[in-house]
């Protein structure tokens, strides 16, 4: 039997099974590279021949983000390097209205535009961009209020876990033991000393209709949760996990891969919250160690000393906050599910794994 053909055979049984009639699992067609080519959204609101780095998860999250949320936009944008590699002047790789906004301030900026929207009886959608240091840190009382006062944005974090643009400084997003030119492994401590700041329980202890954290290693995931975000009136929130080649310390080719660990072993979890209240999380069938995440990024590397015995302890305490996640979330699952790490998204791109 071809290996389209099991595949398929494989997701009827699996839905089947666990009762799904998911729309967002459309039936398997007969001809797979002629119908995803004609299902391909033909808008794009970032195009290709910016300037980011080779494999940079920030430039394809921001593509498949703007992909999804359609040309009725504007967008506030934070410094950053998403703001810098799409607008070196006197060129854009944006197609929709896009202001440059400053490293503090995008939801503010995106609360004016939003109000003034609405004066003019507009319907277009107000989206906000930020990194994690415009969002987590220097950014967060802007957005703060942006969500207080319900103002209809969306609001995207791309989530890169350091202040790249400026040089790989640690953020409030960096995960604790990580390098960054801020946080150097050395004899009084190991990478950085502090836990990555819980963003999406904040964000969501505002009560906003939805917040949900994403990965681009889950385009599938990604586009669902922006158009579930676009069709709500009110304040919403996007954590979209998004590897940087350059900080990490990786090979750009490996952009995906590393994403998909970090949601694989429980550091980064994919959940879905609705008025302060966990709604959806995506199930992990079989939890992957942290040191796989971890050793293929240099920014760990002394965290494989092997003459260091703090080495180790650290990898525990990252795989304990792992584990932490898997149990508070419910990521868990036993049985297959066509929605989990290994499921939808892998469907699409080339069948599920026997
Ligand atoms: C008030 C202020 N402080 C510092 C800066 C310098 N600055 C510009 S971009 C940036 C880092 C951006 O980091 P992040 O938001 O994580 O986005 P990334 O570049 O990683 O995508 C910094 C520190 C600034 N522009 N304004
Ligand atoms: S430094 Fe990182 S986030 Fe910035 S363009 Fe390069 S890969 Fe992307």
């Amino acid at each position: 039997m071809a290996s389209t053909d099991r595949n398929a055979e494989r997701l009827k049984e699996l839905r089947t099974k666990h009762g799904r009639s998911d729309a967002s699992l459309p039936e398997r067609p007969a001809e797979p590279a002629k119908d995803l080519r004609q299902a391909q959204p033909r808008f794009r609101g970032l195009e290709a021949g910016h300037r980011a780095c080779q494999g940079c998860g920030e430039a394809l999250a921001a593509r498949l983000v703007t992909e999804a949320a359609g040309p009725d936009v504007m967008i506030s944008n934070a410094t950053g390097c998403l703001e810098v590699f799409t607008t070196p002047w006197p060129q854009s790789a944006w197609r929709v209205p896009w202001i440059h906004s400053l490293f503090e301030n995008a939801a503010a900026v995106a609360s004016g535009m939003e109000a003034a929207l609405k004066a003019q009886g507009k319907s277009t959608k107000v989206l906000a961009f930020g990194g994690d240091g415009g969002t987590f840190d220097i950014g967060f009382q802007a957005l703060s209020g942006m969500l207080e006062r319900e103002h209809n944005v969306l609001y995207v974090c791309f989530d890169n876990e350091a202040y790249m643009n400026t040089g790989i400084q640690r953020s409030g997003s960096t995960p604790h033991a990580a390098r960054t030119t801020t946080s150097p492994p050395g004899k009084a401590r190991m990478g950085k000393r502090h836990l990555k700041k819980d963003l999406l329980s904040i964000i969501s202890a505002h009560h906003i209709p939805y917040g949900a954290s994403t990965s681009v290693a889950y385009p599938a995931d990604i586009r669902r949760k922006v158009r579930r975000a676009m069709e709500i009136q009110g304040p919403t929130f996007l954590l979209v996990h998004s590897p940087c080649p350059l900080g990490w310390g990786h090979d750009g080719a490996r952009t995906i891969e590393i994403a998909r660990l970090a949601v694989q072993s429980g550091l980064f979890p994919l959940v879905e919250m609705e008025r302060g209240e966990v709604t959806d999380v995506m199930p992990i069938r079989k939890p992957v160690p942290v040191a796989e995440y971890l050793k293929v990024q240099q920014r760990f590397r002394h965290l494989f000393a092997p003459d260091d015995p703090r080495a180790l302890q650290e990898r525990e305490h990252l795989q304990a906050l792992a584990d932490y996640n898997i149990e508070i979330y419910g990521l868990y699952a036993e049985e297959a599910d066509p929605l989990d790490t290994e499921g939808a998204d892998t469907v699409r791109r080339g069948g599920l794994a026997n």
